[in-house]
């Protein structure tokens, strides 16, 4: 077992059965950083068991309100259980407030994604160079430099589309799990997916969401910033989350995937994003992605949700395409 008990049962605010000494915890480098502060590699010693874990900790100055969202993101990694796409949750040490959960050692998708894209030798100065005249823009290169290798290595890229694939349906498999189980994710994206040695995806970042377990929706009262880009056009217009707004952020997941790290809409000011959708506008299709593949991505941005698919039948999708394409 990876926990025990603090010995200090008796206080209401620990974390019960996941309870964990500070000092089975060996911090190591820090791995990340976001708004709440810092994760941190680590080794998570209990008696002769050593193991490698992500230490996500509040920084020295957090608030009373960072305090609570963190012990809610507890909450409902508790409530959601295990599944080989989503991130384990391992323990929490409540006297200084650190959630501790399975360590990733590729990170997240969106840098790894972006690795890809950077080992391809295509620098900005590159495109500069080789584009006179014209401005650089992130998705552009990488369609070029795609659309270009598909020409040369057909093979190659084949393999790699179906690598891009299999990652897309072992988050949309996660995300069947979580929304089955009624949790609304609220911030899918790929920054927010890691991967473990073995390249398995696991959906991380549980800072947004919220157990809905009666009415399937969350109304937005907060004040975190909200990641604009990914949300669905009923998130934006009355902040309505529901599982068919995260199987819109998705879509934009999938977008994200098929252009090897892309800033979706880097042209429009998130404050324009709202209108831009509502006049019926949508990302366009990346130029390495499949028309069928481009197809399923529009079907998660349509306006009514629930004429999107459900995450079993975006599964079901991507499975199909790993077939027909295998
Ligand atoms: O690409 P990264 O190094 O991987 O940058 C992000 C950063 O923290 C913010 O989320 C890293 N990170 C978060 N959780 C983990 C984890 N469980 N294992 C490894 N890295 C993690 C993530």
């Amino acid at each position: 077992k990876d926990t025990e008990s603090s010995g200090d049962a008796s206080s209401a605010d620990d974390a019960g059965e996941f309870e964990l000494r500070r000092q089975s915890l060996h911090l190591k480098e820090v791995v990340g950083e976001g708004e709440f502060g810092v994760v941190r590699r680590a080794y998570l010693v209990l008696g002769n068991d050593k193991r490698e874990v992500a230490v996500k900790m509040l920084r020295d100055d957090a608030s009373g309100e960072d305090k609570k969202q963190l012990k809610l993101e507890l909450e409902v990694m508790k409530s959601v259980g295990t599944h080989n796409n989503i991130v384990c949750l391992v323990g929490f040490c409540s006297p200084n407030h650190m959630l501790v959960v399975e360590y990733c050692s590729l990170g997240d998708l969106q840098n790894y994604l972006r690795d890809i894209w950077r080992s391809k030798n295509w620098t900005k100065n590159a495109y500069i160079k080789n584009n006179p005249g014209k401005n650089f823009k992130h998705e552009n290169v990488v369609s070029n430099l795609l659309y270009n290798k598909t020409e040369v290595e057909k093979k190659q890229l084949n393999v790699t589309i179906f690598d891009l694939i299999s990652l897309a349906r072992q988050v949309a498999l996660g995300m069947e799990y979580l929304s089955s189980n009624k949790v609304v994710h609220r911030d899918l994206a790929a920054r927010n997916i890691l991967l473990n040695e073995n390249f398995t995806a696991k959906i991380s970042d549980f800072g947004l969401s919220r157990d809905v377990y009666e009415e399937n929706l969350y109304r937005h009262k907060g004040v975190r910033r909200l990641p604009v880009k990914w949300m669905a056009i009923e998130c934006l217009v009355h902040q309505m989350f529901t599982s068919k707004s995260d199987v819109w952020s998705f879509g934009i997941l999938l977008w994200e995937i098929m252009t090897l790290g892309g800033c979706p809409y880097p042209t429009l000011q998130s404050a324009e994003v709202q209108r831009s959708l509502l006049r019926g506008e949508r990302l366009e299709r990346p130029k390495l992605c499949p028309p069928n593949l481009y197809a399923l991505m529009q079907e998660c941005w349509n306006p009514l949700p629930h004429l999107r698919p459900t995450f079993s039948q975006l599964v079901h999708h991507l499975e199909a395409m790993l077939q027909s394409d295998a």
